[in-house]
């Protein structure tokens, strides 16, 4: 962990608030109830588990209902082993006090030296309270179904890449641009990352061609495209990655082992030996926002129909956000986005003129 001054950054405190407060208790009747979560600690993972004074799960009387954007399809039960929210990502959970006796706590057990895991408590009242309420089974219809996948033309690569590559302290963001096979340089190659697509077996050879805020824009996209996003991180801290304007579908999650040399700053050899990550149930909302672990490859599926103008997509980690990790893309509109032959900018319906 790089430090400023005398802070380490990511900077992690040792308490949670709730609401601004630390380990507060709320007073419930044995019903249920909805919270909607929101991590908003600037760097901690949360690892949500819920148990009773003996420190027995009491996950079970958890379902939740919803992500960042919205119902899911259908309640899902919380992860066995708890529901890890990363900055900025959010949850809409139902508990149903009246399944339980005695106050419960709810904890946070991610792995962390530095932290106290209790994060605050419930007490039940007494008597099961009148509660008609019953979960329907289906909620949402759920993300939107893409039924024209995105082409070559349609995807965006992003590359994160581990502190002290390049000599910096800090985790970088990388903006890749993909190579033509006749401009591909001797390899290994300072800002020249390689991946073996296991979609189709070929090996693509990207340069960074963008890293830093002010640097020129990269990624164009024509309003109502459907873009797949691919954060493919070739090593160091996991990261929240968000995308302004848009709710997006994770389409997969690959973990890959990287040979990726730091001091050069580039793959000594293709990342590939991709295993697929089964996706969490809650994963298969509406989401603005997922976790890419050290060497992983998450791709996203998004329509950018919302509007057209500039937009940012970053980590949502604020110590990584502000020392680089954040980039404009921009959407335009069709009458524009005909002549820009970039990601993204061929419409999925014909021109018709204005
Ligand atoms: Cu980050």
């Amino acid at each position: 962990m790089p430090a400023i001054g005398t802070a380490m950054i990511p900077f992690t405190g040792p308490f949670t608030l709730v609401n601004g407060m630390i380990w507060p208790h709320l007073e419930v009747d044995a019903a249920a109830y909805r919270f909607r979560v929101v991590n908003t600690s600037n760097a901690r993972f949360y690892r949500l588990n819920l148990i009773d004074a003996d420190g027995a799960s009491e996950n079970a009387v958890v379902r939740q209902i919803g992500t960042d954007g919205g119902l899911l399809p259908r309640p899902v039960p919380l992860p066995a082993d708890g529901l890890v929210l990363a900055p900025a990502e959010r949850a809409d959970l139902v508990v149903d006090f009246g399944r339980v006796r005695g106050p419960l706590r709810l904890t946070n057990t991610a792995a962390d030296a530095a932290l106290e895991p209790d994060v605050m408590q419930f007490r039940v009242r007494g008597g099961r309270a009148q509660d008609t309420s019953r979960l329907p089974d289906v909620l949402s219809a759920g993300p939107e179904r893409i039924a024209h996948l995105p082409g070559e033309h349609d995807q965006v690569w992003v590359g994160l890449v581990p502190p002290g590559t390049g000599g910096e302290a800090h985790p970088q963001l990388w903006e890749l641009r993909e190579l033509a096979a006749h401009e591909v340089p001797p390899l290994p190659a300072a800002g020249v990352v390689q991946v073996t697509d296991p979609r189709t077996g070929r090996t693509r050879t990207f340069r960074q061609v963008a890293s830093l805020f002010d640097d020129t824009v990269s990624v164009f996209i024509a309003h109502d495209a459907v873009v797949e996003w691919n954060f493919i991180s070739f090593g160091g801290p996991p990261h929240p990655m968000h995308v302004h304007l848009v709710q997006f579908r994770i389409q997969a999650r690959r973990r890959f082992t990287a040979d990726f040399d730091v001091a050069l700053g580039g793959t000594r050899s293709p990342a590939d030996g991709f295993t697929d990550v089964p996706l969490e149930d809650f994963e298969r909302g509406r989401k603005d926002t997922t976790v890419v672990g050290g060497g992983e490859w998450v791709s996203v599926l998004a329509r950018f129909g919302a509007s057209t103008g500039q937009f940012m997509y970053h980590c949502h980690i604020l110590d990584h956000e502000d020392e680089g990790m954040m980039r404009p893309f921009v959407v335009h509109p069709p009458e524009i986005a005909r002549f820009h032959p970039h990601p993204g900018s061929h419409p999925h319906e014909p021109y018709r003129g204005a």
